[in-house]
């Protein structure tokens, strides 16, 4: 596979990270190279801007973007680029001072506001999205994508449902010995 980063991840801000890095792993675990970056569409527009050019010249087959709060960063990246941009809308943030009350910490609309944006793009200029913090599924969505040039994605993500696939029949082999009861027990540690 090529050894040039594939994949652009970039985030609104640090306070994203957190929940970004889940894409990060996803394609790491899968081998594929990326490239992490903050890039905020209100703070940054210009860099935002020469972001969507530097992710050109530079090849990346998809642009990983999250943002939470109003989200405009994966949109606005998609209007400037025709790499495809998977959008990743996020709840948590706001946590950038510790001392801030529990209540700050989350957008004010639970993340519905951070998908709505990202998801409601008008005609024209597309961003798949995947569910408030599934940066994981926005990782294995792009890797679906790099698939078709890359073979041995192929394979791998054939294997990665062969492994889901086992994991879910031997859940349900020790649920079927012990009973829902037991099983919970001993799945959730509850007395
Ligand atoms: C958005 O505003 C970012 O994507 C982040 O989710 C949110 C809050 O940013 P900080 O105030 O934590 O930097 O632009």
């Amino acid at each position: 596979m090529s050894s040039k980063h594939l994949v652009g991840i970039i985030m609104g801000s640090s306070s994203d990270s957190k929940i970004m890095h889940g894409a990060a792993k996803v394609l790491d675990d899968f081998g594929v190279s990326h490239e992490d970056q903050i890039v905020s569409a209100h703070r940054t527009p210009t860099r935002l801007e020469q972001y969507a050019k530097y992710a050109e010249k530079n090849s990346f087959r998809v642009i990983i973007a999250g943002a939470g709060g109003s989200a405009h960063l994966p949109g606005m990246i998609a209007a400037h680029t025709i790499i495809p941009v998977i959008g990743v809308p996020i709840m948590v943030y706001n946590d950038r001072s510790e001392k801030k009350s529990e209540s700050f910490k989350f957008s004010a609309f639970g993340g519905m506001d951070s998908l709505l944006s990202i998801v409601e793009m008008p005609n024209g200029s597309p961003v798949a999205t995947v569910g408030i913090n599934k940066a994981a599924n926005a990782g294995l969505y792009a890797i679906k994508i790099l698939a078709n040039e890359f073979p041995q994605l192929k394979s791998k993500l054939k294997k990665f449902k062969q492994k889901q696939h086992v994991s879910v029949v031997d859940e349900s082999d020790q649920m079927k010995k012990s009973g829902l009861v037991k099983f919970v027990q001993k799945k959730f540690k509850t007395a």
